[in-house]
């Protein structure tokens, strides 16, 4: 998976991606990720890339020429190495769709996925038509940039990327691979100050612990997401209590 995000502040999307995880990934070759800098399509000597609005009104809008220059940039190095010249190139944005797992498995699919990170107001909308495949949104809140969303689109995609995650860690069995929550987890010591670990843990059959976890999940969902209990009840309707 080859990620490419437009925004003015890249060292943000390098420093954080080169940790944990995404950093290991990166290093081992199985993501790559180039973060490129707005501003250096700046068209003026001062390299600004935002002005006011017209109509009025507060705050700046980012100009679209160096965001459709930047993009362009992109794509010269995304078809150079063989790429989809429709590579996806994603919107960050409280207008957009809401991500979820569903989306990130979709995405998970692409050779190559562009990030458009926004400031300010938002981007001049004559630039985003030209552009912008998908609006998404990570959730119902405001945010100083799409930076943040950015990377929590990129994180969650990766750890879907073959390679990513070793055995210890794979992504099979956890929330949202069935629709349900996760089980809670417990370790060592098997007494946390006279609080003790759950019997059929320690029984070592293995049956009854996989139903004593799926019976946790259900109550936790129930619980705690409604929504998704519900859902999923529809899907396993003999399961219902
Ligand atoms: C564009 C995304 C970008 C328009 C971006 C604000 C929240 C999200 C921005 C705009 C963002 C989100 C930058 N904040 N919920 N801020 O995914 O109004």
């Amino acid at each position: 998976m080859n990620y490419h995000v437009m925004t003015l502040f890249p060292d943000m999307i390098t420093n954080a991606m080169s940790e944990s995880i995404t950093g290991r990934a990166l290093k081992a070759g199985y993501l790559a990720l180039e973060a490129v800098n707005i501003r250096d399509f700046a068209d003026n000597k001062h390299n600004r890339v935002d002005d006011y609005p017209y109509g009025g009104g507060a705050g700046m809008v980012m100009q679209a020429e160096p965001v459709y220059r930047c993009y362009e940039d992109i794509m010269t190095r995304i078809r150079e190495q063989g790429g989809s010249a429709a590579a996806k190139v994603i919107y960050l944005t409280p207008q957009g769709k809401v991500f979820d797992q569903q989306m990130a498995k979709e995405y998970a699919k692409e050779e190559d996925l562009i990030f458009l990170c926004g400031h300010y107001e938002g981007i001049d909308e004559r630039a985003l038509e030209n552009i912008v495949t998908d609006y998404v949104s990570i959730g119902d809140y405001v945010l100083t940039g799409g930076e943040l969303p950015a990377m929590v689109v990129i994180d969650t995609v990766s750890r879907l990327v073959p390679g990513v995650l070793n055995n210890e860690e794979s992504a099979e069995t956890e929330s949202f691979s069935d629709g349900l929550l996760e089980y809670p987890q417990y370790t060592r010591p098997a007494d946390y100050n006279g609080k003790a670990v759950p019997e059929v843990l320690l029984s070592g059959h293995h049956a009854n612990i996989e139903k004593w976890r799926h019976e946790k999940s259900l109550e936790r969902t129930r619980k705690f997401r409604p929504d998704l209990y519900e859902a999923y009840i529809k899907e396993h309707p003999e399961e219902s209590r």
